[in-house]
């Protein structure tokens, strides 16, 4: 029996300064994810979204280089708690974001229902920062430090509990803009990291055979965040940080299609889809075909 699918949308745009990400849960709904998913006879429940309150125009709460502070980490505390119950449920939560700062909630939520939780982050970022190292103050690039217990305590602490996860559960991939202060983090605290130069020289399929054995060995559980900037904007436009040069679509296939015949994704969530800067819908559309081949779908 395959298992079944709870649906958490976040829209939630406060972790960055470009409008619209917000509207990204309802883009990949539009985009079909229901629909794609039930196809492969899943049981889905899409629990709507989030409720995110949203600061009065200007009325930016935030502390030195933390900004929406307290806005950010109240959505969290709702969103752990949302996806805290889906697991009770005994169903896989499947989180539509929203800007990346969405992970301090899921990974509050479902850490405490592993002893080693793994965790794959697919990104152009690391999202290692904190104030201290930040060059725009923006959360979302904070939320990976903060599950590893670095950064302020309105972070670090979302659902009361701090860290969530170890750095060696950790496989960061499609790296290619990391900030001086995540490359001297990483180093110290040893990340394993697959950057753009390691996907070129290895190929993808290396990669994620590597990354699969690294987690099988030492995790419990994995959490995949995958970030759609991860992935060259060509194939995934509608992203607020793009950087060139990033992982193609066929490649993302690839992994997700690897990940689902290895069997070891526990909770997923997909996030920075915004509308506002996309295509047509396109880079939605490509987050629902992702999860088609991350739940099994296949090519013939
Ligand atoms: N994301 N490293 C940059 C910063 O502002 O901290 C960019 C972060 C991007 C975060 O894409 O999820
Ligand atoms: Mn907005
Ligand atoms: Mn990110
Ligand atoms: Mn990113």
């Amino acid at each position: 029996m395959k298992k079944n699918i709870s649906i958490i949308g976040v829209p939630m745009d406060l972790g960055q300064m470009r409008r619209g990400v917000d509207m990204g849960p309802s883009a990949i709904r539009y985009a079909g994810v229901v629909e794609r998913l039930e196809r492969l006879h899943y049981d889905i429940d899409d629990l709507g979204d989030i409720e995110i309150t949203r600061p009065k125009r200007g009325a930016i709460v935030g502390e030195e280089n933390l900004k929406n502070l307290r806005d950010v980490s109240e959505a969290s505390e709702k969103l752990a708690a949302k996806v805290d119950e889906v697991i009770k449920n005994g169903r896989f939560p499947l989180v539509l974001g929203g800007d990346h700062s969405i992970a301090l909630g899921s990974l509050a939520g479902i850490a405490k229902h592993y002893q080693n939780l793994g965790v794959i982050w697919y990104d152009a970022h690391g999202d290692l920062n904190t104030a201290e190292t930040s060059p725009s103050g923006n959360i979302h690039g904070m939320p990976l430090a903060a599950s590893l217990g670095i950064g302020h305590k309105a972070l670090t602490h979302i659902a009361g509990y701090s860290p969530k996860i170890k750095p060696e559960n950790i496989v960061i991939i499609g790296a290619r803009a990391l900030d001086d202060g995540e490359k001297e983090l990483i180093k110290e605290i040893g990340i394993k990291v697959y950057t753009m130069h390691e996907i070129d020289r290895l190929g993808m399929a290396t990669v994620m055979e590597e990354t699969i054995a690294y987690l099988k060995e030492r995790t419990d559980g994995v959490h995949l965040s995958l970030d759609l900037d991860g992935l060259d904007p060509h194939d995934a436009p509608g992203v607020g940080t793009p950087v060139l040069g990033g992982i193609s679509y066929r490649e993302s296939h690839l992994a997700m299609e690897m990940l689902e015949e290895a069997k070891i994704i526990t909770s997923a969530e997909f996030v920075e889809v915004n509308p506002i800067l996309d295509d047509k819908n396109k880079t939605a559309s490509v987050a629902v075909a992702l999860m088609g081949s991350l739940f099994g779908e296949k090519l013939l």
